[in-house]
């Protein structure tokens, strides 16, 4: 089912009209509330009138994480205090968030988008639905329960942790769609095997996956073991949260809201704007928040954007994936390393578990990577040249892939830290 019809199947012209006439009127709104914005046109000479096509949008500064924080708390904000209803925060771990505010108009849009996300998956209103993403400042949780309550699925709010209790629900409520990064639904399918129970007890049918990536082995890995249709989905605190883009059962990238967040593909070395299917580092522009609109936010997400109409009627612009990001691309002895690489070796291989990290060090000057993987069974450990063949084919498929030398360490199960949100696969002690 298409939640919005009209929108989200809209002439490829049409749109570009919506589009245009909300990046104007959201481009004068930030340049007259938000000072911030202000400087920013000021200091390259531009005015609000001179957005006169949707290409003129290339004339705009960008927008950083660094500014977002350099504003904190709340100066990018558009409104009053008083119209804001909601505040939620970015998941960084280092220094202070990026705070978000949103309006009740903005609150009503994200349900809007969500909703759309939700339908495209294929879950609708007889579908029970588990969210194990975290509830709190972290999008995920709230965003995807407003979603699936407007369409009108059951939603069961579980939170992430407390995996054993997670499986008690999923089983006994008949969840049929599990809403989670695909980290923490894998690790629950491992929890659930421990505790004995088979696909067959459950009657899951859908998984809603995002917040991170996930390899197309990983999805397999999961969709085998859970027995459901993984479908991705994609968004950022910064621009609304989940909700910016979601796949439809074609499989075959995330649809996005773009009559919400316009999206653009640069060169994130030069700043140029790229062609569709042109790999490059996605940035957003929000065309309706009112709480704080954010013009060409660098996301450092690396993807390319197909337009080409969905064989599930579709009209709207879709992102492949996310291959990595600008800043978790790892250097290692000037060649270009993304910790997906590595997943897409790993998981899928004959007795190793679908856990992994990736330990980077520097010695006398050389850059050095370790892949720890852990084993599927501690009696391999038992036979020192199983262990060594396994070793090595490791090695020597990383190798091929990765164009350098990694170091393999096979550890013993269940010894690799689980997430039940994001998964911290690279450690880099550089
Ligand atoms: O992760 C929002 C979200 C929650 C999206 C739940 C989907 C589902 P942040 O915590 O601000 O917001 O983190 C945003 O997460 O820039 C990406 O690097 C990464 N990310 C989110 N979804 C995906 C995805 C939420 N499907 C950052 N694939 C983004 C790859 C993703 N990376």
């Amino acid at each position: 089912m298409i939640w919005n019809k009209k929108i989200e199947t809209l002439e490829r012209t049409a749109m570009q009209e919506l589009q245009l006439e909300r990046l104007k009127s959201i481009v004068a709104t930030a340049y007259e509330n938000v000072p911030f914005y202000k400087q920013q046109f000021d200091k390259v000479g531009l005015k609000p009138k001179h957005i006169v096509s949707l290409k003129d949008i290339e004339k705009i500064p960008f927008t950083t994480k660094e500014d977002l924080r350099d504003n904190y708390p709340y100066d990018l904000f558009a409104v009053p205090m008083k119209k804001i209803v909601r505040i939620h925060a970015s998941s960084g771990t280092t220094g202070k968030p990026i705070v978000v505010g949103y309006t009740r108009k903005d609150l009503d849009n994200w349900s809007e988008s969500v909703a759309r996300i939700v339908c495209a998956s294929g879950a609708n209103d007889e579908d029970i639905a588990q969210i194990v993403f975290g509830y709190g400042l972290f999008t995920g949780g709230f965003g995807l329960h407003y979603g699936l309550e407007k369409v009108g699925a059951t939603v069961i709010p579980a939170s992430s942790g407390n995996s054993e209790r997670q499986i008690m629900l999923m089983e006994d409520f008949g969840a049929t769609v599990i809403v989670g990064t695909p980290s923490y639904v894998l690790y629950l399918s491992e929890i659930a095997a421990e505790m004995g129970k088979s696909v067959s007890d459950f009657q899951l049918r859908i998984g809603l996956f995002g917040g991170e990536g996930h390899t197309p082995e990983m999805r397999r890995e999961i969709e085998k073991r859970w027995g459901i249709l993984v479908t991705e989905n994609y968004g950022l605190s910064e621009i609304v949260g989940p909700g910016v883009s979601g796949e439809c059962t074609v499989q075959n990238g995330m649809h996005i809201n773009e009559d919400h967040y316009y999206p653009e593909i640069i060169n994130s070395k030069t700043g140029e704007t790229l062609e569709y299917g042109e790999k490059g580092e996605i940035i957003f522009t929000t065309l309706t928040k009112e709480g704080i609109p954010i013009l060409r936010y660098r996301t450092k997400d690396i993807t390319y954007l197909m337009e080409e109409k969905c064989e599930c009627g579709r009209t709207t612009v879709r992102m492949k994936k996310v291959f990595g990001r600008t800043d978790d691309m790892l250097i290692i002895r000037g060649v270009n390393v993304f910790p997906s690489q590595i997943e897409s070796v790993l998981v899928g291989m004959q007795h190793i578990s679908p856990h992994y990290q990736i330990i980077v060090t520097k010695h006398n000057y050389m850059d050095a990577i370790e892949v720890q993987v852990e084993l599927e069974d501690a009696t391999l450990l038992e036979s020192f040249s199983d262990l060594e063949n396994l070793e090595h084919e490791i090695r020597h498929k990383l190798k091929t892939v990765l164009q350098i030398d990694a170091k393999v360490r096979l550890v013993e199960p269940k010894t690799i830290e689980r997430s039940t949100g994001k998964a911290k696969r690279v450690i880099d002690l550089r």
